[in-house]
């Protein structure tokens, strides 16, 4: 296929490249006198490079967030890889280490990257205590290669090799996962990328890819609850939840492609600061220019995968998904509304009873990640805090998907390190300019309820006095 986008940085190069392809037509001066077809290219200008060929010259990596890429064998012209479906030791963040299962040793298993027109040849191993298959989610292939347990193939029995072989007739971000006993299989983590690139390279600098997850990891314990249908206690981009979810880095200008896929239980609206990105493809591949859309939200539907693409501007970018209860640690969901309810003692007395009880704070949750940053109030063992990550200005507050694109003037092409906080020029940083409440005379409607005379604007403040 060739994208409107490939099409016009060629046209440039004189009308020998013109005269391949429908798309091009629409373009020859020729087509609009009487369609005649011209009989052959005509000579490319002196100064133009010889267009005739595809440039089958590669491809930018896939970047997978936290993850790697599977490394194959070149077996008599067919690209061979070898997955191996097993239990596996997960971090999700520093503090929560979890039993779960996945491919090759990591919970998302590695992205299988390949070409337009490859042979691929996928031997899967199972090492699991129980059958399992994989599905090529997206992909065309022969009916008999597509992975579904009992309907195309017979499970793949513990212990057991089976070999997958299809030539990929397409390309686009696409994933893989089990077609047996998916409920819980997927729910301990089993899953992975697989990214088709096209044989005519794309204009993209940097291409990350990565899949959402959810996970009922649940306080105190150390497997996922794979019977947990809505109330889930992790939420992660490629099994990690913030802050271990590594950044995303690129140069002032260039061009930046995010491919999301979605194989959790609920929908994300997956939101972008500092730009307006396209919508360029699904699972469907790229799509014609004439779809693309211009967003700053997007909605990764389960089963689903978006790719984003946007020219990059410097800045520290929030990115992260929109339903707020995503971008927190693991909270308990029963809850107590205490907002506006003085708790002071009564919490260290309830979590002598119940050992997980996180209280709603009575001036809202960020009250919990000021007491972690003092070192107080540890969740039960092997449990994330509800809200972490320290910024440059303070506590981030933020847990579960939520990262950061981090986009600098001066990175060379291919530097993936986190380049540290972004320093705005002084004139485009917003700052305190009065810490009087009665400050200015702001208009306002409705009845307002003020807080009660002496309570903590700072939420540390009423913990200072605690010694701890
Ligand atoms: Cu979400």
């Amino acid at each position: 296929m060739i994208s409107r986008r490939n099409l016009l940085s060629r046209l440039g190069w004189g009308s020998a490249a013109l005269a391949a392809g429908g798309l091009a037509q629409a373009a020859d001066p020729h087509a609009q006198h009487g369609g005649a077809k011209p009989a052959a290219p005509e000579p490319a200008a002196p100064t133009s490079p010889p267009a005739a060929a595809p440039r089958a010259s590669g491809y930018t990596p896939v970047r997978t967030l936290n993850g790697w890429t599977l490394p194959y064998k070149l077996v008599d012209g067919v690209k061979e890889f070898h997955l191996v479906a097993e239990e596996v030791e997960h971090e999700f963040a520093p503090g929560s280490v979890a039993k779960c299962w996945g491919y090759n040793g990591t919970t998302p298993g590695p992205t299988i990257e390949a070409m337009e027109g490859d042979r691929v040849r996928i031997y899967v191993s199972n090492r699991l205590g129980e059958a399992t298959t994989v599905h090529w989610h997206g992909i065309l292939l022969p009916s008999g290669m597509d992975g579904v347990g009992g309907v195309s193939q017979p499970q793949i029995q513990p212990g057991e090799t089976f070999v997958y072989e299809f030539t990929l007739r397409q390309h686009g971000s696409h994933m893989y996962h089990p077609h047996a006993d998916e409920m819980t299989q997927m729910a301990m983590g089993m899953m992975g990328l697989f990214i088709i690139h096209p044989r005519q390279r794309e204009a993209i600098d940097r291409d990350y890819a990565f899949i959402l997850h959810n996970w009922a990891l649940h306080p105190g314990t150390s497997t996922p609850d794979p019977s947990v249908m809505q109330n889930f206690d992790l939420w992660t981009f490629n099994s990690k939840t913030f802050p271990a979810i590594d950044t995303l880095v690129a140069r002032t200008g260039e061009r930046v492609r995010i491919r999301v896929g979605n194989l959790s239980m609920w929908n994300h609206p997956i939101h972008l600061h500092g730009v307006q990105f396209e919508v360029t493809g699904g699972d469907g591949g790229r799509w014609r220019r004439e779809q693309w859309r211009r967003e700053v939200t997007e909605i990764v539907g389960v089963g689903q995968m978006r790719d984003l693409e946007f020219i990059a501007v410097p800045g520290d970018w929030a990115f992260h998904c929109h339903m707020s209860h995503h971008t927190m640690g693991p909270m308990g969901h029963e809850i107590p509304n205490l907002l506006g309810v003085d708790q002071r003692g009564v919490e260290d007395e309830i979590r002598q009873l119940l050992p997980g009880y996180m209280a709603m704070g009575k001036n809202g949750m960020s009250e919990h990640s000021g007491h972690l940053a003092m070192g107080m109030l540890p969740g039960p063992d092997n449990t994330l805090p509800m809200m972490s990550g320290e910024g440059p200005h303070g506590p981030v507050e933020m847990g579960g998907m939520f990262t950061l694109v981090k986009v600098r003037d001066d990175l060379a092409p291919g530097d993936y390190r986190d380049p540290g906080w972004y320093a705005a020029p002084e004139r485009e940083q917003a700052r305190c300019v009065s810490n009087d409440p009665e400050f200015g005379a702001p208009v306002r409607r409705g009845k307002t309820i003020s807080a009660a005379p002496g309570a903590a604007v700072d939420p540390h403040a009423a913990h200072r006095g605690h010694g701890g």
